[in-house]
């Protein structure tokens, strides 16, 4: 299964570092949301679902988590904990993330804005779905 990290270049100097994220630069999708996630327990397992059409690409700005990203035929387990490497998702990928950081504030670009009807929030359903695509 192809993981596919998206560098981000750092604009740094001696007074610190800076990151731009630019929609169709850096950024290979319109940015529709942002979001971000932090304040996550040690032991806490998010996300586990997949998404219908929805696009993302997340960032640890700080600390780590780890991912798991499922295409329905393999599974890989990613730790992100750079600030300069965005992690992209594409749609019918089951997620989850565990193994936070206390300081992990993880950030989610996504490329619409939030729909319910978009997750695919069980397993079995996620499998029907990718074989039929
Ligand atoms: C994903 C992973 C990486 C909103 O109201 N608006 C939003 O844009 C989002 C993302 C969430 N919410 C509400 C819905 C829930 O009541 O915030 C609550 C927590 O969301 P959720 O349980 O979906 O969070 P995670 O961490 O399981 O999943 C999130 C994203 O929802 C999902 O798209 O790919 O992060």
């Amino acid at each position: 299964m192809e993981i596919n990290f998206i560098p981000l270049q750092i604009h740094g100097d001696e007074r610190g570092s800076l990151i731009a994220l630019e929609e169709s630069n850096n950024i290979p999708f319109a940015i529709k949301r942002v979001y971000y996630i932090f304040n996550t327990g040690k032991n806490i397992r998010r996300g586990l679902h997949a998404h219908k059409n929805l696009k993302q690409i997340a960032i640890a700005i700080c600390g780590s988590c780890d991912f798991l990203l499922d295409n329905g035929s393999e599974r890989v387990e990613i730790k992100l904990d750079d600030p300069t490497k965005g992690l992209l998702i594409d749609s019918c990928i089951w997620r989850e993330m565990y193994n936070f950081s206390e300081d992990c504030i993880l950030m989610v670009l996504a490329n619409a804005i939030y729909e319910e009807a978009d997750y695919i929030r069980d397993y079995n359903t996620f499998l029907n779905e990718v074989k039929n695509v």
